[in-house]
């Protein structure tokens, strides 16, 4: 048991889960954006916030960027700030949504000028990659169409996978192409990367550098997301997770805050079929946003139910488990699943923190630290995130 213990607790120390630059930042509904006091003015004050986050948890080393808005003059100047506060610069996420010119689209869109105007904003945001050491390219397309009858759905097929091939001949040997799909918003009739399989095709042809990104919120309600995962996992094409909660549509709510066990059986499918091991590269991101919660306090219980959700998964008897499926025992094999849910990971990972040299409760030591106060005080005139997706 010890052992089983202490193999938990070394995968969790080695588990780092990665947070967005965007949830730092002031962002709304379309009907409001409630401004917050002390909120980051600048991309590298988003950072100093970042590294509050992985101060306390001791698990989120990377921040996610967004281009424009995390938009400098020098990159690589970004990445060693970054590198100074103990973080290093994640997966870019590019915009081809807030344009003018995006409004049939962006990479699919039927002119050409304005296909060409999307691809090199994602080729330059390999640019970027290159300066700053990141990765991973997220991709997520607004495209789509609104009637019946607008526009060619094949032939919008065509021109992604056009314009993807483009963007895949520019990325570098330890460049990958994480492909986003979400099945429906903007765009309400057809979306032309609306769900897993759509981007599972378009990566296959790409080839090895190009994976899906499963973003937690952007199902049917009722999807099996953990079978997804798990498909995935075993073609070697889960590139990773943008993590959030949803009730309703694409509602950027708290990882785990909806549906814990949810989350639970999708960390199940990751834990058992190697998604942990850093091998398979899986990252795990946060793509939310804290519209009326406080934001810093909300990225660390963010993380902290991705630990808790990864810890219940890690303590699955895989043992038993197996050998109840072997045997036909539906029963067993649920109630082994079911203890591991049960179980209170809260003083394990409190032993974590510790061993780590953290204080065992995050959320209470950033209240504490006085940070808060501290960002209210000093920073006045905080941007807006850009939008509340
Ligand atoms: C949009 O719905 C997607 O979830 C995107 O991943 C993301 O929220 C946006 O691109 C911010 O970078
Ligand atoms: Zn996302
Ligand atoms: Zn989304």
């Amino acid at each position: 048991m010890t052992v089983v213990r202490d193999a938990v607790k070394a995968a969790l120390k080695a588990q780092t889960i990665e947070t967005p630059s965007w949830g730092y930042g002031n962002s709304g509904t379309r009907f409001k954006v409630f401004a917050q006091p002390g909120v980051p003015r600048t991309p590298w004050e988003k950072l100093d916030d970042a590294a509050k986050v992985h101060e306390f948890t001791g698990v989120a080393p990377k921040v996610s960027l967004h281009i424009p808005w995390d938009r400098v003059d020098d990159y690589a100047a970004l990445a060693a700030c970054a590198k100074e506060r103990g973080l290093e610069l994640g997966a870019i996420n590019s915009n081809t949504f807030q344009d003018d010119a995006y409004r049939l689209g962006s990479v699919c869109h039927p002119d050409a000028k304005v296909r060409r105007k999307a691809v090199d904003h994602l080729r330059e945001c390999v640019d970027i990659m290159d300066a700053t050491g990141s990765t991973d390219l997220k991709l997520w397309f607004a495209d789509g169409t609104n009637y019946p009858g607008q526009d060619d759905i094949v032939g919008r097929q065509d021109r992604l996978a056009e314009s993807l091939a483009e963007v895949y001949e520019r990325l570098g040997d330890d460049q990958r192409i994480l492909l986003e799909y979400k099945f429906f918003e903007p765009a309400f009739y057809t979306t032309d990367v609306p769900d897993w399989g759509t981007s599972y095709a378009h990566c296959l042809r790409l080839g090895p550098k190009a994976q899906v990104v499963v973003d937690t919120g952007h199902h049917a309600p009722g999807t099996n997301i953990e079978f997804i995962v798990a498909f995935l996992l075993r073609e070697g094409k889960l590139g990773g997770f943008d993590f959030n909660s949803r009730f309703y549509a694409d509602d950027d709510l708290m990882v785990g805050s909806a549906d814990p066990f949810q989350l639970f059986r999708i960390m199940h499918e990751v834990t058992k079929n190697g998604g942990l091991d850093p091998a398979s590269k899986v990252a795990f991101m946060l793509d939310q946003c804290h519209n009326i919660e406080a934001k810093i306090p909300a990225v660390i219980r963010s993380v902290m139910n991705v630990q808790e959700a990864t810890a219940k998964a890690l303590l699955v008897d895989l043992d038993a488990l197996t050998a109840a499926q072997r045997d036909g025992d539906v029963l067993t094999a649920n109630a082994v699943l079911m203890d591991a849910y049960d179980t209170d990971v809260r003083p394990l990972l409190r032993e974590v923190r510790e061993e780590q040299g953290l204080t065992p409760d995050p959320v209470a030591a950033y209240a504490a630290s006085g940070w808060q106060e501290r960002i209210a005080t000093d920073r006045v005139g905080g941007e807006q995130a850009g939008w509340g997706a």
